[in-house]
């Protein structure tokens, strides 16, 4: 692992980091830069939980230094982990750099077996794509290679390892890499954010995510954390604010934003001609991909999250057989022989999950993170996983993203109980089992 002596060095977009103190672990508790405070000719992107790696420059190339290793992680505070990542943290920080930068990227493999780095979308020459055995020799364990290259491109890539990819993807190694364009960007941003999304087969009471599992995972992510430990994207009213959105998961996304009509502006192969730009509300993100949105900034509190259901959750218990509408008197003792801390319920619904776990009836697994948590202002708001927040405000100052709290609706613009008794009967077809107005 890199010295703090040695990041004191480094050039940062980052800068805080080196000024104020090491880098640390889990980089949400880092201090917040303003967005402009680097000397870089571009708006540097804001990593959501994460941090941008620090390089310094060596006769007019860019130097940058990874390190490949074991760490402990925190989904959220109830689930920690032991994975992999790059410079204590999963994903990796986030290269930064300027189309034509010549770059050097040091690889440094702290981990018990061997490694390489893919560039994920970049043109690059062939014996610099990081695919072992095929490009270039495995990196052993205690070995440091060079990668060494000129950009060529701009626009939202990543990085991971093409070695035990099942197992070193599964385990938390990814990275993103923007290349900024050298010309700067036609229609100019003020916010920048990005995140990959990943999966994670972290079953109840253990302590390491399990590569072997294709479909039925627990954790769903972004930037390794789930709800309610993502950071909202924040903004101030009117602003462009664009999002770097990367799946490096086993499922395709389907990301939906809720309050604006955003456009879909660009992906791997950059920031896309205008023409090319699409009005969506929900973009699905392939495995391997990257998609760009961009809006403009309007005030609220805005969901914005995955929306597979159940990629909204946390641990999910998948062998449990259906509760919904089942008395499940007794069976508690049955289940826990599978599921260690189970509790039946689930009869009218799971939203009663979050209560229960909150009055302390049960405890759950252990290391073991409630299927939906979160509580809003008007009360629980029964997510996990992909799902954060957009908080834009009038009076946030350009560059902080400090957290603004909860939305003051003005009056007479949220929903409202209204008096019931003097309604008509609704139209409706079919029957009701139990309703008010069924008959
Ligand atoms: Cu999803």
């Amino acid at each position: 692992m890199t010295s703090r002596r040695e990041f004191i060095g480094y050039t940062s977009a980052g800068a805080l980091a080196t000024v104020l103190g090491p880098v640390s672990a889990n980089a949400q508790d880092a201090p917040r830069a303003p967005a402009r405070s680097s000397n870089e000719p571009y708006l540097p992107t804001r990593t959501l939980n994460g941090w941008t790696l620090p390089y310094k420059m060596k006769d007019g190339v860019k130097e940058f230094h990874l390190v490949a290793e074991e760490i402990e992680h925190e989904f959220a505070p109830g689930s920690r982990a032991k994975c992999w990542g790059y410079n204590g943290t999963t994903p990796g920080p986030t290269i930064e750099a300027v189309e034509g930068d010549r770059i050097r990227i040091l690889v440094t493999n702290n981990l018990p077996e061997h490694t390489t780095i893919h560039w994920h979308g970049l043109l690059l020459p062939s014996g610099m794509d990081g695919v072992g055995g095929l490009n270039q020799p495995h990196i052993q364990p205690g070995e440091t290679f060079a990668y060494e290259y000129t950009l060529q491109q701009h626009g939202s890539h990543m990085y991971h390892p093409h070695a035990d990819e099942m197992v070193q993807l599964a385990v938390g190694m990814m990275g993103m890499f923007i290349i900024h364009p050298k010309n700067g960007e036609e229609v100019p941003i003020d916010r920048d954010y990005c995140f990959v999304l990943h999966n994670w087969a972290m079953h109840p009471g253990t302590y390491r995510p399990d590569p072997a599992i294709m479909q039925d995972f627990d954790l769903w992510t972004m930037n390794s954390k789930v709800f309610p430990a993502i950071d909202p994207l924040v903004a101030r009213t009117g602003e462009r604010v664009r999002v770097r959105m990367a799946n490096l998961s086993m499922w395709n996304h389907p990301m939906h934003m809720h309050g604006v009509q955003f456009q879909v502006t660009g992906s791997d192969g950059g920031r896309w001609p205008q023409t090319l730009w699409r009005p969506e509300v929900t973009e699905i993100v392939g495995v391997g991909q990257i998609r760009d949105i961009e809006f403009i900034a309007i005030p609220g509190d805005w969901a914005f999250h995955c929306h597979m259901a159940h990629h909204t959750m946390n641990a999910m218990g998948h062998e449990i057989p259906n509760p919904l509408g089942v008395d499940q008197s007794g069976v508690d003792e049955e289940i826990r022989k599978m599921l260690p801390g189970y509790q039946a319920m689930g009869r009218d619904g799971m939203a009663e999950h979050q209560d229960h776990l909150a009055m302390g009836h049960h405890p759950g697994p252990e290391n073991t993170l409630p299927m939906v948590s979160g509580v809003g202002p008007y009360g629980n708001i029964e997510m996990g996983g992909m799902f954060t927040t957009v908080k834009v405000r009038d009076d946030i100052a350009p560059g902080d993203y400090s957290d603004p709290g909860w939305y003051q609706a003005p009056k007479g613009t949220v929903a409202a109980q209204v008096d019931d008794s003097g309604l008509d009967s609704p139209p409706r077809r079919g029957g009701a089992i139990h309703s008010k107005h069924s008959k």
